[in-house]
């Protein structure tokens, strides 16, 4: 069997690309120095590759792999067609938003999205009527003829053509598929190059096949494939992130040299496929969790691979399920894991080691690499039998949960007239999402005390003077319910994952999230359990600075749970419970501290849904069931609030509905209040805070605009029901884009006030 991989982080092990990325950005490095890192990062991956059968090329990117294709085949927006400068810069601009033209105008960036069901985010492809292709593969042969004059033989990567216009949205009403015909004479071209230059085998991807697709794109599939049949190289027709299901003949008809199917997330349709085929199409299983950080069970692995070697035989390859991008780098330079939860896990670096150990057990034997199989099983027999992921009180707790625990007891009609009456608030009340700037002087401090240089008090003590400047910044500004800013916050998921046990926190799990950003997603390991207060004390501090009310900050057990690694031997739907009844804690102790207000955050809850739309409705019932358990044991005088980003929730509206939330915020601002349409046809009953102004800009808004949001806003909602907000967090934006853009907002929300054709 032949081993190969899909796809390696490229942000570096330090992230050398992102500080080499923004270093350029900023001006601070020169292309050239940028370059050489980049290719320095390529070399160093490359060499992780040495024992596979393949290196792949076509995965590292600079900033985004769609956007590569994008350029690959000369599909640059037309705003951007009159930028100077030469590829390299018009990329970048194509990722962040153009320089200034003639007019003073810049170039709005292209939008993103996130890739399939992870947390990375890609340029979205742009589409219309004038859509003309053309191919570039400079960049990618350079790729080619670098890594095969050392001696590799090359896999390219690219993203299949029906991907590609699946990925793409439409700007006119162009349907994507109308320009199939002249892409696919592209791809072709840019095959036969490839075979030119010496490639035998192109890894070509196709996630949408785990999409339910409409009839149309599966026709779109059969003709692609029928036009890209019989080039000079061979295609790996590349699936992952979930079952073909539906898809599956259709799949097994195509005309490929070989499949690839993710035996991580499809591991039932593995042998049907390993039948469908003909015995000459190569079947690659992808045996390793690209998308998780724990060890592979190799002995587990090998009694599944086991009859496929013997059917198969040479036509079997191995891999992981998916890039591994969605991966931490090396595991190695972790120094802060116990040593037993350290034995639980892989990393990228990791994860190719045992994909060599599962090549050489299968095509030499499994007696030269007996020492590896033997650490191996004792992992994984040891983490099994470990005590460390059960906690009879999380259990305990879990099984006491009541069904009334759920429901708010007074419906939110009688609750709002309560609440608005208890915290004595103005027609149209202003607040903000939660965070405040994340200054240096903020970073500094928590590098100084994590590093040890500075103590616990004294850090507590720098913290509090934080929040006190944020407190009297929103007093001076006149806002009616403050926040306490999150100075103490990193991140909103990593800072639960640090208090939470149960999850653990990485030192360089770093993952890309977009371009040059990254995260460091928490690893649910355990049980969770939260025995002791988290914010309770900061919030507690921050409402004796002020009269008015405070609202309590937290994140929603969906959204921790979306934005960590979960554990493997648990469903999400347990893991989910478990961390509700955590947030659950946190809420009622903040509110016998005296918090009136609570927002618990689930930012990510509508990037939770599956792929597959059949699939939506049992996420929905144990994600709402999971923020209802976190929220809604509070006295009817204790007014939750919630936040959502990332808009369109026409589709899921019902289930917002049932949340039951007396008040969410959400962003709005950027389409001028369309999504509030939402909001309306369906008749949403509580209160909402349609974001009026886009804090992703640093421009501030103006006062004029903000009052017409509103007033829009107002044909939809009744105004008794409108809270006016920013439309997300301020925690990336600056004090002096802020504290400006805020006056404006209070002072639009005033002025309504006192409109008497208004108010
Ligand atoms: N937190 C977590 N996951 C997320 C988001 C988040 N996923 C979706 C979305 N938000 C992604 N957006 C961002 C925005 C900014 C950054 C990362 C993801 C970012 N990261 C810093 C960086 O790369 O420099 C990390 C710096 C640090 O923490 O020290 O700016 O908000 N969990
Ligand atoms: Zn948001």
């Amino acid at each position: 069997a032949k081993i190969h991989n899909l796809g390696f982080p490229r942000i570096g092990a330090n992230r050398e690309l992102k500080f080499a990325l923004e270093a350029f950005w900023n001006q601070q490095n020169t292309k050239q120095e940028l370059l050489e890192t980049a290719s320095l990062l390529q070399q160093q991956n490359l060499q992780l590759h040495q024992n596979l059968d393949f290196a792949q090329i076509g995965d590292f990117s600079l900033y985004d792999h769609v956007l590569d294709t994008s350029f690959l085949f000369g599909n640059v927006p037309e705003r951007f067609s009159h930028s100077k400068g030469d590829n390299l810069e018009n990329y970048f601009q194509v990722a962040r938003g153009g320089a200034q033209d003639n007019c003073g105008c810049n170039a709005a960036a292209g939008e993103m999205t996130k890739w399939f069901d992870t947390n990375y985010h890609y340029i979205v492809p742009e589409f219309n009527a004038k859509t003309s292709f053309s191919l570039h593969p400079e960049n990618l042969l350079t790729q080619v003829r670098l890594t095969r004059s050392q001696g590799f033989d090359v896999k390219p990567v690219i993203i299949g053509p029906i991907t590609y216009l699946f990925l793409g949205k439409s700007t006119d009403k162009t349907n994507p598929l109308d320009l199939l015909d002249s892409l696919l004479p592209q791809y072709a071209n840019l095959l036969d190059i490839l075979a030119k230059n010496g490639v035998e085998w192109v890894q070509i991807d196709e996630p949408a096949l785990v999409t339910e697709l409409s009839a149309e794109w599966k026709i779109a599939y059969k003709y692609a494939y029928q036009y890209l049949y019989e080039r000079k190289v061979k295609l790996l027709l590349t699936t992952y992130f979930g079952e073909l299901a539906d898809n599956f003949d259709l799949v097994c008809k195509l005309p490929v040299d070989g499949v690839h199917i993710d035996a991580i997330r499809a591991k039932e349709e593995v042998y049907p496929l390993a039948n469908a085929l003909t015995h000459e199409q190569i079947l690659s299983v992808g045996i390793i969790d690209g998308r998780n950080v724990w060890k592979t069970d190799l002995r587990a692995a090998l009694d599944f691979l086991q009859p496929l070697v013997q059917s198969k035989d040479k036509y079997l390859w191995i891999a992981p399920s998916c890039s591994m991008i969605h991966c931490p780098v090396d595991l190695g330079n972790e120094t802060t894991f116990d040593p037993e939860l350290n034995s639980w896990l892989a990393f990228a670096v990791q994860k190719l080691q045992e994909l060599n150990t599962l090549g050489t057990a299968i095509n030499f034997s499994e007696h030269k690499v007996a020492k590896e199989l033997v650490e191996n099983q004792t992992c994984i027999t040891a983490r099994s039998a470990s005590t460390r992921s059960k906690n009879t009180k999380v259990r305990n707790a879990i099984a006491l949960i009541q069904p009334d625990w759920l429901e708010r007891s007074a419906n939110y009609q009688e609750r709002i007239k309560l609440q608005k009456e208890f915290l004595n608030l103005p027609l149209l009340p202003t607040t903000t999402i939660g965070s405040f700037p994340q200054t240096d002087e903020i970073r500094q401090l928590r590098t100084a005390f994590k590093k040890g240089d500075i103590t616990a008090n004294e850090y507590q003590q720098a913290i509090k003077q934080q929040i006190q400047f944020c407190i009297t910044q929103q007093e001076i500004l006149g806002l009616d319910v403050l926040v306490h800013g999150e100075a103490e916050r990193n991140d909103m998921v990593e800072y639960f994952g640090e208090c939470l046990e149960g999850i653990a926190t990485s030192k360089f799990g770093w993952v890309q999230s977009y371009g040059s950003r990254c995260v460091k997603p928490p690893i649910i390991y355990g049980d969770v359990l939260r025995d002791k207060a988290i914010t309770v004390e900061w919030t507690r501090y921050a409402q004796t600075l002020t009269k008015k009310p405070v609202k309590g900050m937290l994140t929603g057990p969906v959204t921790i749970l979306n934005w960590s690694f979960v554990r493997d031997d648990q469903s999400r739907a347990d893991t989910c419970k478990q961390i509700a009844l955590a947030i659950r804690d946190e809420v009622l102790d903040l509110e016998k501290a005296g918090t009136d207000i609570i927002q618990i955050d689930e930012a990510a809850l509508r990037e939770g849904l599956p792929l597959k739309r059949s699939e939506w409705q049992s996420y929905l019932d144990w994600a709402i069931e999971g923020f209802k358990i976190s929220a809604n044991s509070v006295k009817d005088t204790t007014q939750i609030h919630t936040h959502m980003c990332y808009s369109e929730f026409n589709d899921i509206i019902q289930a917002i509905a049932q949340m039951d939330a007396d008040v969410i915020t959400i962003e709005t601002s950027r389409s001028d209040m369309v999504l509030l349409n939402a909001f309306d046809e369906f008749a949403y009953p509580n209160d909402i805070g349609p974001g009026v102004y886009d804090i992703h800009s640093p421009n501030i808004p103006d006062e004029a605009s903000i009052i017409s949001l509103i007033e829009s806003a107002a044909k939809r909602i009744p105004k008794e029901r409108l809270w006016i907000n920013p439309d997300c967090g301020l925690k990336t934006r600056k004090w002096d884009e802020v504290t400006p853009a805020l006056h404006i907002m209070v002072a639009a929300a005033k002025s309504l006030r006192q409109n008497t054709a208004f108010a």
